[in-house]
């Protein structure tokens, strides 16, 4: 069987107790224990020189192969185009787009370091699946240094419609690069239909439904929903319903019931959205305030990427004012946690939630909403509230009470009804949910991605 060599911009740690709170790292991780691999990328640290020292780590069938970055190629590479250009326009964030030549050019540059180590690292033969935004020319520079191996991208975040994604400066020729990969990834259909659309009308791109084809070369273009491993989640979230934590968040709680959201501190997630959102409910229905209680784990994002920080205080004084607001002596309604907490823990929060909030603005899956559904107790599940922007809506619509998160009033009504929902109509979507979890797991997300490529 191939070799599977994945590269991505932050390789997870393996030990225990340094969950990443990341969607990629977790897919991927996930991913590689079921099969084995090679996963390269930045180790997080800051050097002299991007690239070396090399460092290796073996656990089991996955090798870690990781180097540092310098200050530079950070300030330019990621926190710069990657997250200052790249992030913001794929979130249709184009007010949030700041674009340097400086941060273009560190980006083709540690693109082209990661190209070296590839091609020193890769054997013939090799499946090479590149993941996300941060590598769009990565194929390019490996072809430049004459590497015929199969190149998959995957794209873990939306695909813009046309006219956003020509916003960033140098589109076409980043699209050209990414022509260079024999597969690319997405989420949804609408982002295989955006992208297409911009192939097609400004590149002069040939297009079939699933193949493009410019300049002469192919590269097909496939759905493949992340998932994830909802048997693992449900032992998990069973296993620690008693844990320390689990028993602290529930006697903080005093019976009331719960709502709750996990996400990275991000614009694109909607959180102030969702805090008034939750203050429209309170408002509205007086029955429930006292009585249900909103936690929000937020671990702390890119804090020194542009936006983040403004986000950060904006969050702070809107929790802040909505406590001060409907505090009692024995109740805070918003519980906001800058916080991470470890994998089996938060699981065990999803089981301890009558309702998940998820309110996106643009998400390209949003695996805590897949989560949520899979750690409930089959005879008494919670209810998913998601955002219709994430590419879990695609397949949850059926089960999860959707919303539109700029629709304040909506989101208010969407947690009454989730609140107030009979029993038999929450086993009932709940089951519909977990059969779409079981077919598009992250086994299948993996193995169609993976077969798909070597099959080209
Ligand atoms: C990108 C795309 C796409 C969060 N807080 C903690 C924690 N997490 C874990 C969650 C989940 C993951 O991090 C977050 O994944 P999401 O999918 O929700 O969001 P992004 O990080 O933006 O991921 C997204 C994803 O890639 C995969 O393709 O779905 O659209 O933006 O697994 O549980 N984990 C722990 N403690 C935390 O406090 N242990």
């Amino acid at each position: 069987m191939a070799r599977i060599l994945v590269v991505s911009n932050r390789v997870a740690p393996l030990s225990e107790g340094q969950a990443p709170t990341g969607g990629l790292a977790v897919g991927v991780l996930g991913a590689l224990k079921e099969v084995g691999g090679i996963w390269m990328g930045w180790n997080g640290e800051i050097a002299r020189e991007s690239g070396t020292p090399l460092a290796q780590q073996d656990s089991g069938a996955i090798s870690l192969i990781t180097w540092p970055l310098s200050q530079y190629d950070y300030d330019t590479f990621y926190r710069g185009f990657a997250n200052s250009v790249l992030w913001p326009v794929f979130h249709f964030r184009t007010d949030l787009l700041h674009y340097r030549d400086e941060d273009y050019e560190g980006y083709k540059r540690v693109n082209r370091i990661f190209a070296e180590r590839l091609q020193r690292m890769a054997r013939p033969g090799d499946l090479i699946w590149v993941h996300d935004y941060h590598f769009l020319p990565l194929a390019q520079y490996c072809r430049e240094l004459g590497m015929q191996h199969k190149f998959g991208l995957f794209l873990h975040i939306p695909f813009p419609s046309d006219q956003v994604f020509r916003t960033i400066p140098h589109h076409a020729d980043l699209a050209r690069a990414m022509a260079a990969f024999d597969l690319i990834g997405l989420q949804t259909s609408d982002d295989l239909q955006a992208m297409r659309d911009y192939y097609e009308r400004h590149l002069g791109a040939a297009c079939s439904h699933d193949t493009l084809v410019l300049n002469g070369k192919a590269t097909r273009l496939g759905v493949y929903p992340i998932g994830v491993c909802p048997e693992d989640i449900q032992a998990l979230s069973r296993e620690h319903r008693n844990s320390r934590e689990s028993i602290k968040l529930k006697s903080g709680l005093q019976h009331r019931r719960l709502i709750i959201s996990v996400d990275r501190l991000d614009y694109s997630k909607g959180l102030v959205e969702r805090f008034r959102g939750f203050e429209r409910l309170l408002d509205t229905r007086p029955r429930f305030r006292g009585q249900v209680s909103f936690v929000q784990i937020a671990p702390p994002s890119r804090a020194d990427v542009h936006g983040y920080r403004s986000l950060r205080r904006l969050l702070e004084q809107t929790a802040g004012r909505i406590n001060g607001r409907w505090t009692e002596l024995s109740w805070t309604p918003i519980r906001y946690m800058n916080r991470s907490f470890d994998r089996a823990t938060l699981m065990s929060f999803f089981r301890a939630s009558q309702v998940g909030l998820v309110t996106s603005l643009r998400d390209g899956m949003n695996l805590v909403a897949k989560e949520y559904v899979a750690a409930q107790p089959e005879d008494d599940p919670g209810v998913l509230v998601l955002s219709e922007f994430t590419g879990a809506a695609r397949e949850l619509s059926e089960g999860a009470l959707l919303i539109n998160p700029y629709d304040t009033a909506g989101m208010a009504r969407a947690l009454r009804s989730a609140l107030d929902m009979q029993s038999a109509e929450r086993r009932r979507r709940h089951e519909i949910m977990m059969d779409v979890l079981r077919k598009n797991s992250l086994t299948a997300w993996r193995e169609r991605f993976i077969e798909d490529l070597g099959g080209i």
